[in-house]
């Protein structure tokens, strides 16, 4: 299939074009610069929605309800869960851990698990060309599923329009929170796993940190609970999402958040382009050479310069 070919069925909601060209943004396919760009103008409808949280407080159960809901509605879903442990899955077999098989057979439903491990170009570049993707094929929501933990994955929530931190009453001690870094990030709060002893407190302690913290946009995050399994309070995290979509329309936050998110694009890609030219001329060029010479006349930042500048000389690209 050429590349033209690939993205008309892609916009047209072909479900296996839409599969194969996220493998190629895993595999890091350098034709898929090509391919974004063709699908470019049909991107920005979606809504995107992060889900984070502690390992096993029940964001999948929790996904999996609000996908129901949607599909209610007739919305098109996608759905991309960033999987901290699993080596590199291919993103064909899902996961015990990605409770939506349910949703599987469904046509309506594109679901990928995406390892964290072994993205050289970054997790977040993934992530959010694989949004972009799902976006021009017409889904109408994306939702993320990552683990609320390390670095990386608050650089993928970055790219959400809409984050839900979930917690427990077990995992919910607010001050784990904080520490994670995520409260800063969080638009509506869940505490799920209400049908355990302690959830009222986990929320009234989240009530206070929200009270004490900083309104971003005239929002004031929800502190909602819910039973995943049963799906009971899901109907609510739904209409919190809708109303949080709005709110942040009609404000110019949403705007605000697309341009930081293009920002952070445009920097990742810098940063992936520099780091191969930099391989290029350090392993392959003239460059390597110059560096077998005499290694007390060698000037890292120099060369550093010279390498950014584009004054050394590179074998042929691919
Ligand atoms: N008691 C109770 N258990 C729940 C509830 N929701 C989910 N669980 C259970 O909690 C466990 C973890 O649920 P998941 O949905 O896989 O949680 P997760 O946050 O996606 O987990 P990871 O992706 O592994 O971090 C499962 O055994 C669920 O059945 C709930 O509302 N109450
Ligand atoms: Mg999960």
């Amino acid at each position: 299939m050429t590349e033209p070919e690939l993205a008309e069925r892609l916009m047209a909601g072909d479900t296996r074009a839409l599969a194969r060209a996220i493998r190629m943004v895993e595999d890091r396919d350098p034709a898929i610069a090509g391919l974004l760009r063709r699908v470019r103008e049909r991107a920005g409808r979606a809504r995107v929605i992060g889900v984070t949280g502690p390992p096993g407080s029940g964001k999948s159960t929790l996904c999996d309800q609000v996908i129901h809901r949607w599909r209610g509605k007739e919305l098109q879903v996608g759905v991309i869960a960033v999987d901290p442990t699993s080596p590199f899955t291919g993103g064909a077999i899902l996961g015990d851990r990605v409770r939506m098989v349910r949703h599987t057979l469904d046509p309506g439903v594109f679901i990928r698990s995406m390892a964290a491990r072994g993205h050289l170009g970054g997790l977040a570049a993934a992530a959010r060309e694989s949004i972009r993707l799902l976006d021009a094929s017409g889904r109408d929501r994306v939702l993320l599923e990552t683990v609320g933990v390390g670095q990386s994955e608050l650089e993928v929530m970055e790219t959400a329009d809409t984050t839900i931190v979930v917690t427990t009453p077990s995992s919910g001690d607010a001050v784990q929170i904080i520490k994670a870094g995520i409260l800063e990030i969080a638009d509506i709060f869940v505490v799920n796993k209400a049908d355990l002893p302690g959830a009222s407190k986990v929320v009234r302690d989240l009530k206070e940190l929200v009270r004490h913290g900083k309104l971003r946009a005239g929002w004031s995050p929800p502190v909602l609970t819910t039973v995943a399994e049963s799906g009971e309070g899901v109907d609510e995290v739904v209409a919190a999402i809708d109303r949080h979509g709005e709110t942040i329309a009609a404000s110019g936050e949403l705007e605000r958040r697309r341009i930081a998110r293009l920002r952070a694009e445009v920097e990742a890609i810098v940063v992936e382009r520099a780091a191969e030219r930099a391989r290029n001329a350090l392993h392959e060029g003239t460059m390597s050479r110059e560096l077998e010479g005499d290694l007390s006349r060698v000037d890292p930042y120099a060369l550093a310069e010279r390498i950014l500048n584009g004054h050394s000389k590179e074998p042929p690209q691919r």
